[in-house]
């Protein structure tokens, strides 16, 4: 009965926009929110619990929707896009208002998100971005710029070794095979080392955004690698479990291994002020008031930025210093 009266009263806010607007087919139009006592329902899909990053994005959506009333409905796919797919299935039966989700990895997404078009369910893409031609399966992508944090990381680097004489081993641990971070901060990193010509990567492994996945992975590099002066973690979490295998191996992280990592979640600010990791570039968990606020606008009808880039720095120890206590995650 409820679900039948929504749809019928959100048709009724549709046309009535439609009329008052005369937008027609504008990709603007949609219905009025039709959840509880008209409250917004937004479904978001949410990757995993891979990390403390992770932890810090569902808290910080989970609270922006309780302030803004919105009603959420929230999936966490535990690292499958299958999982993903299948919540965004669920979420256009339930008719939700809204559809966001962070996508585990690049491809495969435009056979759902066509559906959630053909139900006139906006989309917003949070965190990480997916590779298509039909940029319309869409309404915003609101996340940071994985280029622009691989670049810092490698500028930094090359600054670190700018009078370097002989060749510098680097080693990279990198994120989630195929994920959008994964493959930007690698790009990113690769580009901006390139301006110092002793700098080299001799390894590169994925260790899946994990403490787990880094200590292997380091522990292997450590087996069959000669002389590594620099490792460079797509992650706090991964760069973490490297300094459990760097120690176990009787060497000294932040010294014997020069280690940036990109996160900036509480851990490895900890690390830095600890002299264990020498370099974080910071990427912003903190997505969801704004989610919450494109998601209004776009059932309000109004316009807005495709893209919304994340504000975020970067820290050396100083800086974690400072930083620390008012830490949000
Ligand atoms: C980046 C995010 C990445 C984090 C990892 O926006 O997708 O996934 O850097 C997390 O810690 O697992």
């Amino acid at each position: 009965m409820f679900a039948r009266t929504a749809i019928t009263v959100r048709a009724a806010a549709a046309v009535l926009l439609l009329a008052l607007t005369g937008c027609g087919n504008a990709p603007d139009a949609v219905a009025a929110p039709g959840g509880p006592e008209g409250r917004l329902t937004l479904g978001f899909s949410q990757v995993g619990s891979e990390s403390g990053w992770r932890e810090a994005n569902t808290k910080s959506i989970q609270d922006a929707a309780a302030a803004a009333g919105v009603e959420l409905l929230f999936s966490n796919a535990q690292g499958s896009r299958d999982r993903q797919i299948e919540a965004i299935r669920s979420f256009i039966e339930q008719r939700v208002d809204v559809i966001a989700f962070s996508p585990v990895t690049e491809t495969g997404w435009d056979p759902v998100l066509v559906e959630a078009r053909e139900a006139g369910i906006p989309v917003i893409l949070t965190d990480r971005a997916i590779q298509t031609s039909d940029s319309s399966l869409y309404r915003s992508f609101l996340g940071s710029d994985f280029i622009e944090e691989g670049t810092k990381a490698g500028t930094w680097l090359s600054d670190l070794y700018i009078a370097a004489k002989e060749p510098v081993s680097v080693v990279e641990i990198r994120g989630t095979e195929n994920s959008a971070p994964a493959i930007e901060r690698k790009l990113g990193f690769g580009a901006a080392i390139a301006q110092n010509p002793n700098l080299k990567i001799v390894a590169s492994a994925t260790g899946d955004f994990t403490r787990v996945g880094g200590k292997a992975v380091m522990e292997d590099f450590l087996d069959s690698t000669p002389d590594i002066d620099v490792l460079y973690a797509h992650n706090d979490d991964m760069g973490l479990g490297a300094i459990e295998a760097i120690e176990e191996a009787g060497k000294v992280p932040g010294k014997d291994i020069v280690i940036i990592t990109v996160d900036a979640v509480r851990d490895g600010m900890q690390a830095l002020i600890d002299g264990k990791i020498n370099y974080i570039v910071e990427c912003n968990p903190l997505l969801g008031p704004q989610l919450m606020e494109l998601a209004k606008k776009i059932l309000a009808g109004e316009r807005v930025l495709q893209r919304v880039v994340t504000e975020e720095t970067v820290f050396e120890r100083s800086g974690a210093l400072a930083a620390l206590p008012d830490r949000q995650y």
